[in-house]
């Protein structure tokens, strides 16, 4: 089954079998002596390795992003490097609001007070001997892709600068149920405050219920502690809900009746809808998918032909269930093949194989979750929220494919 159109050829089966990528792909059966087609590499002993690992050096370009206002750093992945689902810890993207405090894991406290009949205090040493769970899942900011939901002409940058706010990672640590449960839940608790170390105190108000069931006291981020990053050396997660609520450098969660309307989560982090209502507390992160290979700021690679169209798909809601991709702007779609584990609130790879024929192509992917959930085109979203809104937003991520092979940023 092929989609229509002249924007080349997409196909559920891979083309690989016809793949002739011309001489380059090759075996050269020149007659030249043995000797001469041993690379240097083979002619030497090695180097010395380091005590930490270092990605090559020949990778160095591969970095985040940074752009900043004064005292808020917002540094984005390279999504567009990514291939799978986890996100090396050196690349997951951050956002600092009042920049990055260095705190001495000795020092450090959490306390757990409120509405409980027995206030706790953990340091590091003791909440490292609770039982602790491990879970894949992508931790996404509110904002990302804030320029696609606010700027009248698509920005011409590649796909870490445009959607760069969300990775994906192991996270390992203590579910919060049994610091809550340890303390005891006294009558009338509905809501967490919880409180990070840095300057300006980051704080957000939680409902009890879903922190009970899904939240965890993160100590470990792909097998090692958690970067100074994502908030060394403990962080609330919350599976699935905007970047925000994940409180870094967490220190105090106060068990209360009621949500306590703190700065980040009265001013920045509500949304204004198109009719001027105020969403509040909009804690899930929709679903959403973007293509990786190719885009934005890249060049469609010699000779035209097979191209292996990748990208990455999640929800905030539950697993991934399908990815369509269309390369004709949206009027016929394909079906994406998806690499698993498609885990529940974790990244999802998904590949379809493509003949690019060298004309104007426009590619688009649209995720749709377990439930049911898709993504919006974009004057969909925009008409839902008025036209400052930016957070949440999980329209269909489009690239223009010009004839001489540049990938740019598109509204479709
Ligand atoms: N204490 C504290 N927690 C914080 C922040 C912060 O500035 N201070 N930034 C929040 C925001 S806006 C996001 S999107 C996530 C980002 O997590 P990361 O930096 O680990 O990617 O952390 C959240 N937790
Ligand atoms: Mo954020």
């Amino acid at each position: 089954m092929l989609s229509s159109g002249g924007q080349g050829r997409l196909a559920r089966r891979d083309f690989l079998g016809g793949l002739a990528l011309g001489a380059g792909g090759l075996v050269a059966q020149a007659a030249e002596p043995l000797a001469a087609r041993m690379p240097d590499s083979m002619k030497t002993l090695g180097g010395a390795d380091l005590p930490y690992g270092q990605p090559s050096h020949h990778e160095q370009r591969v970095q985040r992003q940074l752009s900043s206002a004064a005292g808020f750093a917002v540094w984005r992945t390279p999504l567009q490097t990514q291939r799978g689902i986890i996100t090396p810890s050196g690349l997951h993207f951050a956002v600092h609001h009042n920049g990055l405090p260095d705190i001495a894991p000795e020092q450090h406290v959490l306390m757990v007070h409120g509405l409980v009949h027995k206030p706790l205090r953990f340091d590091l040493q003791r909440l490292m001997r609770y039982p602790m769970v491990s879970r894949v899942h992508f931790l996404e900011c509110a904002g990302n892709s804030a320029a696609n939901a606010l700027s009248p002409l698509p920005v011409k940058q590649t796909l870490g600068e445009i959607a760069g706010e969300v990775s994906c990672s192991e996270w390992t640590g203590v579910p919060l149920s049994y610091l809550l449960h340890e303390a005891g839940l006294r009558e009338g608790a509905q809501w967490v405050v919880a409180e990070g170390a840095d300057g300006g105190s980051h704080s957000r108000s939680l409902p009890l219920q879903a922190l009970l069931k899904d939240a965890m006291v993160a100590l470990y981020q792909n097998g090692e502690r958690l970067r100074p990053s994502q908030g060394y050396p403990m962080r609330l997660f919350m599976p699935g809900w905007e970047g925000n609520v994940n409180v870094k450098w967490l220190h105090r969660l106060e068990v209360t009746d009621a949500p306590a309307h703190t700065k980040d989560e009265s001013g920045l982090y509500t949304q204004v809808l198109a009719d001027g209502r105020i969403e509040r507390f909009a804690f899930h992160m929709d679903v959403k998918s973007v293509i990786t290979h190719p885009s934005g700021q890249q060049t469609m690679p010699e000779p035209r032909g097979f191209f292996e169209i990748a990208g990455l798909a999640w929800s905030g809601h539950g697993r991934i269930a399908r990815v369509d991709v269309s390369a004709d702007g949206g009027r016929s779609w394909m079906t994406a093949q998806l690499h698993g584990p498609a885990l529940d609130r974790a990244f999802t790879r998904f590949t379809l194989p493509w003949r690019w024929d060298g004309r104007k192509a426009v590619l688009m992917s649209r995720a749709t979750d377990e439930h049911g959930r898709t993504q919006p085109l974009r004057s969909a979203w925009k008409s839902r929220y008025a036209s400052h809104s930016f957070n949440h937003y999980n329209a269909v991520q489009a690239w223009g494919i010009d004839a001489d092979g540049r990938v740019e940023n598109v509204y479709a």
